[in-house]
């Protein structure tokens, strides 16, 4: 069989010769119906049942890998998908640095190996459940595909690691699978692994935040990813960051075209002031402010994704050569780490300061630094719009130390500058830079469906281009 192309014959579309793997085949179509149970339970409510328009792979070929068609979501060929094998490809950092690139599991790693792809996976699925009511409220038809989309690839990404698992970590993989599908997104008992995903996505700003910050995450810790020695793990990984790309379009335009829509409106009306924000909202559109509100909630949210600034477990899996920093293999360096050092923001003595530590402990804070400068890109972009209708406002990402739950800032509260205050000034002030109860219900108000060919609800204009090209007034999903 051919590598770029996939083998769609049977159950499980793969190009990983599954039929000459009898064990791996088994186990996988032992799961398969669990997650189909699950995919009907926590996927999105109420449109198991429509066509949508969703491109599926059927290469991984990196020119024209999708093909577009109708599928009801329960039929969407989730399949397993690596990226070419490398000829004589070499492990890239860390103390095996120049080895050959490792195609089974070297037997001291498994345990840690274990933990990353299990928590890469867990994310996958919790982020379907988090959106799963947001389809009954999509703005178009063109949002809910779009939506979908991006939910049936988390669920592929999904048998991503679940393939991985089952094919190089036996019994135990084979639980950690079956324990993929019984944790729950916010449930009290049975919690996702981490924070933001147990977050409610209940609104499509927070759908787009959260498609433009987290899976910006996902980006980064899968690019840290797809440098492993492990190449099973490298090669899948590099396929998911195609898919992830799309996730990232969806948010970053989502936030432009909702910025976009606010500032014709306020254009149109005359209000020149930004924070009017009673005129602004009479005009059915959600204010500049609240857009950074929600920004400053998920910006922060996510920065908690990248664990702590200083970190044995990141400093073991670089040495171990499992996990890389991002783009590594560009990177002009020793790839040891063993001698350097890389600057740290802390929290020591009551202040903010940046320290100097050694490089290999600081990998987590290095992954976040090009994370915020690659946020940052799409903010920008973000500000044309509004610089384009003469508004004088600018969204900007707050301080790093603001609203943080994991590492150096989680025991203190800072305002959007990082200035330092305390819990009586917090409480006083946090309504001002987290959305409130009255945004929330708000945006939730402005949240009516629209589902009619062609048309977009008042809060957000129409994309630039359809998706494969296709018309304005496309049905992209044919609700049933
Ligand atoms: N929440 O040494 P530390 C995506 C725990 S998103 C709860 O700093 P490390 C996607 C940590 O587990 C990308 N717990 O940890 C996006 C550890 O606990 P144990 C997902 C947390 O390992 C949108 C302890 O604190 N992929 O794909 O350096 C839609 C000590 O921490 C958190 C990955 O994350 C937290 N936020 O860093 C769909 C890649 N942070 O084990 C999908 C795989 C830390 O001592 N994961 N802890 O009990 C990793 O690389 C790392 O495990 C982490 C944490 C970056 C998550």
């Amino acid at each position: 069989m051919n590598i770029m192309n996939v083998d769609y014959d049977g159950l499980i579309p793969n190009n990983v010769n599954l039929n000459g793997d009898p064990r791996v085949k088994a186990a996988l179509e032992k799961w398969h119906p669990g997650y189909l149970d699950w995919w009907k339970d926590m996927g999105p409510d109420g449109f198991q049942e429509s066509l949508v328009y969703l491109r599926t792979a059927v290469s991984v070929d990196p020119k024209g890998w999708a093909k577009f068609d109708y599928v009801k979501m329960p039929d969407y060929k989730w399949g397993i998908l690596l990226a070419p094998q490398g000829e004589e490809r070499k492990i890239p950092f860390g103390a095996h640095a120049g080895e050959k690139a490792w195609q089974e599991v070297p037997g001291e790693y498994r345990a840690m190996l274990r933990r990353l792809i299990v928590i890469q996976g867990d994310t996958e699925p919790a982020s379907v459940e988090q959106q799963r009511f947001l389809g009954k409220t999509a703005p178009s038809l063109y949002d809910m595909r779009n939506l979908f989309q991006v939910n049936v690839e988390e669920g592929r990404h999904l048998w991503a690691m679940v393939y991985l698992l089952q094919k190089y970590f036996g019994a135990d993989g084979r639980e950690e699978a079956e324990a993929l599908l019984q944790r729950r997104s916010g449930d009290l008992d049975t919690p996702r692994m981490l924070g933001a995903f147990n977050e409610e996505t209940p609104d499509w700003l927070s759908f787009f935040m959260f498609t433009f910050f987290t899976d910006r995450d996902g980006k980064m810790q899968l690019e840290a990813l797809a440098q492993s020695g492990f190449d099973p793990l490298s090669r899948t990984t590099r396929f998911m960051l195609t898919e992830e790309a799309h996730h990232m379009f969806v948010g970053e335009t989502g936030v432009g075209r909702t910025i976009e829509r606010t500032c014709q409106e306020m254009q149109k009306a005359g209000i020149e002031d930004p924070y009017d924000i009673n005129a602004v909202r009479k005009l059915g559109v959600i204010d500049l402010p609240t857009i950074q509100k929600k920004a400053n909630l998920h910006f922060s949210l996510t920065l908690d994704l990248f664990g702590n600034e200083i970190s044995t477990n990141a400093a073991n899996a670089f040495h171990a050569g499992i996990k890389g920093r991002y783009r590594e293999d560009k990177l002009d360096d020793d790839h040891k780490l063993e001698a350097s050092t890389y600057p740290v923001t802390r929290f020591k003595d009551g202040r903010i300061v940046t320290e100097e530590v050694p490089a290999l402990s600081a990998l987590n804070m290095r992954l976040r630094d090009d994370y915020v400068a690659d946020c940052q890109g799409g903010v920008s972009r973000w500000n044309k719009v509004i610089e384009k209708y003469n508004i004088g406002f600018q969204l900007k990402l707050p301080h790093v130390a603001f609203h943080r739950h994991i590492g150096e800032f989680s025991s203190i509260k800072t305002d959007v500058d990082g200035k330092v205050v305390d819990d009586s000034a917090w409480e006083k002030k946090k309504d001002e830079v987290l959305p409130s109860s009255g945004d929330k219900d708000y945006i939730e108000s402005l949240m009516s469906p629209q589902f009619e060919p062609g048309k977009f609800a008042s809060w957000i204009v129409p994309p630039k281009v359809g998706i494969d090209n296709k018309p304005g007034d496309f049905e992209y999903v044919k609700i049933a």
